[in-house]
């Protein structure tokens, strides 16, 4: 596959290491990906699903005590703990490798080492990069190869060069006390060990297009993003594309996938998704930034996903995709998930393989659901119904609007346009969500997650400050504009004050008219939001003084805002950039004027 001297090298350690019987390269051919869905259908890590119904669909189940992302057990190993920061877990280099090797020496023993050559991002675009990861798990390779361009052309694409990521995965025993998931930057090195999960195990997603990749943008020059790309296509047939960064449970897929309100689908408006979850950005030959999503697919988390709240994401589901920890509907051999449809199934096993009494399901109560509350579907991009033309093409699309948001019941208004780049970067660096129901622990406990990148940022997120004001210099005035929204007002009774979902797309207009300059503004302490008649709420049920409550900033709670934004910032200490601690000083003086 290769002659390349530096890949030889990794993957002879690799095999000494492990200990293989035999290895095996994945070349992405129907052929080969039939066999190993044949032989993982035969050892029963997969169940092959109704052929008809669901296509080359399947099910697997992780172990239960794998079934998220592991943040307390994820490291950035850097030579300098300062150059982790704050936010990540650090340990030395050499320590965690010594570590690391000592959990997985020998643990391919008399199993097949599947090397995985890809691409994150159209093979060969100059926006892309090249990753090999290794794996015991078939598991891990048929969802490589749905998320992630595999093909021998990876290998002629990198040709002797040493600009590629190592990623080594091994499920060892599945043991929660020696789970790790650790990124080496400075190596462009990955290891996973002891999980079987996504988002722990298939490395080319958050360990390398977030965690390592980010690192690698702060020393080239360009921006690793936990983004969703679209492009909002106007009646004239002109699209604009917006980047947009949520927290989790904010809706990212669902606005990635937007289906606009009947009356502006008849006037010609629709929504192209780019990418549901990461966005590589580069200033490109015409000075503008450019956006590329390195996925080639989407790992979406399957319960609430339904007809109406996401028909898109359901459609990709449809041939081609591997479901993981979701109930399996005996009746049909199709899967369910609650919010999928009101018709609990009565003929069905729970995430874990049990059967699945539906006459005990109580919305209330989690351990009674059939699919586990993170069960995720792995679905081909292409399948997305509303891909855009443009996701495949390697030159990427110029960003007019960068978008952050999250869930403030009381605080944030509908929309607000930032005054300019630094306070855009201030904005997204004070980014915050509240927690719900949804998630174990307290209701309406602020957690400050800077540009949604908390668990992904490869580096010290003050240097990342840095990085976005640094990057924001360069771009000068072909900046994109930086808006925040937050669709999750409530009134006193806790009622959403913004019907979300579809309608989103009101805002998303206005966005794109400020960015145009075809929309005026008011300007508040916190930054432009739009006169109340410039939100276009034809066949809403919503009167004007509910807009307008929705648009409002609230002196006394945005002074406790930034009294929280002052403690949030002082973990970074003298590291923080005083460009955001002056915003921060101008938005409290703009407040007490
Ligand atoms: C994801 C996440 O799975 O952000 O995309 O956790
Ligand atoms: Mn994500």
């Amino acid at each position: 596959m290769t002659k390349n001297p530096t890949v030889l090298k990794w993957l002879e350690e690799m095999k000494e290491l492990l200990g293989p019987k035999d290895v095996m390269w994945i070349d992405g051919s129907n052929e080969q990906t039939e066999a190993l869905r044949k032989e993982a259908c035969e050892s029963g890590e997969l169940i092959k699903l109704n052929q008809e119904l669901l296509p080359d669909c399947y099910l697997h189940r992780t172990n239960p005590n794998d079934v998220a992302r592991v943040e307390d057990r994820t490291f950035i190993c850097t030579t300098k703990k300062e150059d982790a920061g704050p936010t990540n877990n650090w340990c030395a280099p050499d320590e965690m490798y010594k570590k690391l090797y000592n959990i997985a020496r020998g643990s391919y023993n008399g199993k097949t080492m599947y090397i995985i050559p890809y691409s994150m991002g159209p093979i060969g675009s100059p926006l892309a990069k090249i990753g090999i990861e290794v794996t015991d798990s078939i598991y891990v390779v048929l969802n490589m190869l749905i998320m992630t361009r595999v093909s021998p052309e990876v290998m002629d694409v990198l040709g002797d060069s040493n600009d590629w990521v190592r990623c080594l995965h091994s499920r060892c025993d599945i043991d929660p006390e020696g789970r790790y998931i650790c990124q080496f930057p400075e190596d462009n090195t990955i290891i996973s060990v002891n999980s079987g999960y996504g988002g722990n195990v298939l490395l080319g997603k958050k360990c390398f297009a977030l965690r390592i990749a980010s690192y690698q943008g702060w020393k080239e020059g360009w921006m690793a993003e936990h983004m969703l790309i679209l492009g909002l296509e106007n009646p004239k047939g002109e699209v604009k594309y917006i980047a947009a960064a949520f927290p989790s449970a904010c809706g990212k897929t669902n606005l990635a996938m937007l289906i606009p309100p009947e009356y502006l689908r008849k006037k010609g408006y629709k929504i192209w998704t780019v990418g549901d979850d990461i966005a590589w950005m580069r200033i490109g030959p015409d000075g503008r930034l450019y956006a590329i999503n390195p996925e080639n697919g989407f790992f979406g988390v399957a319960p609430g996903t339904n007809e109406k709240s996401n028909y898109n994401a359901l459609a990709s589901t449809k041939k081609g995709t591997i479901f993981t920890n979701v109930a399996h509907d005996l009746s049909n051999n199709t899967v369910w998930w609650e919010g999928l449809n009101k018709d609990l199934p009565q003929n069905a096993n729970d995430w874990k393989g049990n059967k699945w009494d539906a006459s005990k399901f109580n919305k209330a109560d989690k351990s009674t659901y059939a699919a586990n509350p993170n069960s995720r579907f792995t679905a081909p991009a292409k399948n997305c119904p509303c891909i855009s033309e443009e996701f495949d093409k390697g030159e990427g699309v110029p960003i007019s609007a960068i978008v952050f948001g999250g869930r403030r019941a009381k605080t944030a208004p509908l929309v607000y346009q930032s005054k300019s780049w630094e306070n855009g970067v201030f904005v997204g660096s004070a980014m915050a969500s509240e927690t719900t129901a949804a998630a174990a622990g307290a209701v309406g406990v602020v957690r400050r997650d800077p540009m949604a990148m908390l668990p992904f940022c490869g580096y010290n997120m003050a240097d990342y400050f840095q990085h976005w004001l640094d990057m924001g210099k360069k771009l000068g005035d072909k900046a994109p504009k930086i808006f925040n929204v937050n669709w999750f007002r409530t009134d006193d009774e806790g009622n959403f004050l913004w019907p979300g979902f579809g309608d989103n797309m009101r805002v998303l207009n206005w966005i794109i008219d400020r960015c145009e300059g075809n929309a005026d503004a008011i300007e508040t302490a916190i930054g432009y939001v739009p006169k109340p008649e410039d939100i276009d709420l034809t066949d809403l049920d919503m009167d004007m003084d509910t807009l307008k409550g929705i648009l409002t900033v609230d002196k006394d709670m945005w002074l406790k805002e930034c009294a929280e934004i002052e403690e949030h910032y002082k973990k970074f200490g003298d590291k923080l950039p005083k460009e955001l601690r002056e915003q921060l000083n101008t938005v409290k003086a703009n407040l007490e004027k």
